[in-house]
């Protein structure tokens, strides 16, 4: 068992062209072989963990221990990614007993990444999506549990370069959590959890109609909407567009009033509406027509600061519903998005 670690080794981290020739970025000790008394690289916070002599792969991994109580965590030295990259974080993990996982990627800014219920008593590998702010340099990697009573083994980390590809039919491409039927577009997401699937994309890193985000951070599949916001923009190849509906489901909010605008410029916005009682979902806000027929609209979330609610303003968006009519008819497309690997 570990209760504090002292720095043990120097590990160079630099991207590199792996034999198979992908872009693979070195994370510091991965297989969690190297180290004297404790694993070299990698820092015990808040809590138990220990340097298992056992493995998915050789003859070491580590481990946390949920004690009831939040939050025990591993932290790894700095490596480094480049900005404004997609990437793949996969590791292998197996709990005895079931924890709760937080598995963040702190790349230059406030980022974070999926939370995910392990309940698996054999090596199970996960992977997880992430992009990179502009101005990322030093990043590091940060493994909690939460308030569990179980114990989760971690090995075997690796990041890859990935770049988001999305079906494509008769010249129009959609994503997962879009699709056109019956001459309908829509896109969005329902308040389903992202549990033991947290590849689900949910409007975060890879999503096709995932604009720009100016103040929001995504965590464990939901976006935390801050003043600045989130903007989504729903394009349908060349096809215009004729009137749009849109909805939304947001819950835990401790300060601040939800507000929607729109645009079809991604410039000039109107406000839609706002939204400050919690339900399972929003009233359904109808675009306006001056903004029609239309080849794009932006969607754009934010979260207002109000008289009482001074300093902290933000919600968690659990649902997204954009649906519009398109002006010629359109064969029917299920979206889908896929992460390929990006060779050197
Ligand atoms: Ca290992």
């Amino acid at each position: 068992m570990v209760k504090q670690l002292p720095a043990v080794g120097l590990f160079s981290i630099i991207l590199m062209v792996t034999p198979n020739g992908l872009c693979d970025v070195q994370v510091p000790n991965a297989s969690f072989e190297e180290g004297e008394k404790f694993p070299g690289a990698w820092t015990l916070k808040d809590g138990i963990g220990t340097w298992e002599n056992t493995g998915h792969s050789g003859k070491r991994c580590i481990s946390l221990s949920g004690d009831g109580l939040c939050c025990p965590r591993w932290t790894s030295e700095s490596f480094t990614l480049e900005p404004n990259k997609f990437y793949r974080l996969s590791l292998w993990m197996k709990t005895v007993g079931g924890v709760v996982v937080s598995i963040r990627v702190r790349c230059g800014g406030t980022r974070s990444g999926p939370e995910v219920g392990v309940r698996h008593p054999e090596w199970k590998r996960y992977d997880f999506y992430f992009d990179t702010p502009e101005k990322t340099k030093s990043s590091s990697l940060h493994l909690y549990t939460y308030f569990g009573q179980g114990r989760v083994f971690f090995d075997d980390v690796t990041i890859t370069e990935v770049r988001p590809v999305y079906r494509k039919k008769a010249g129009i491409e959609l994503g997962t959590e879009e699709r056109i039927k019956d001459n309908l577009y829509i896109a969005g997401f329902g308040k389903e959890y992202g549990g033991e699937n947290p590849t689900v994309i949910r409007g975060g890193p890879g999503s096709r109609y995932l604009f720009k985000v100016p103040e929001a951070l995504y965590c464990g599949g939901r976006w935390y909407v801050e003043r600045g916001g989130i903007i989504f923009r729903h394009k349908v190849g060349q096809v215009e567009q004729t009137e749009a509906t849109f909805r939304f489901l947001f819950t835990y909010r401790p300060a601040g009033t939800p507000i929607v605008l729109a645009s079809n410029d991604g410039k000039n916005f109107v406000e839609l509406g706002r939204e400050r009682e919690l339900k399972k979902w929003s009233d359904t806000f109808q675009l306006p027509a001056k903004l029609f027929p239309a080849k794009e609209i932006y969607i754009w979330l934010r979260c207002d600061e109000t008289p009482e609610d001074k300093g902290w303003h933000t919600y968690e968006l659990f649902g997204y519903e954009y649906k519009s009519k398109v002006a010629n008819p359109i064969p029917d497309l299920e979206g889908k998005t896929e992460f390929v690997e990006v060779g050197k």
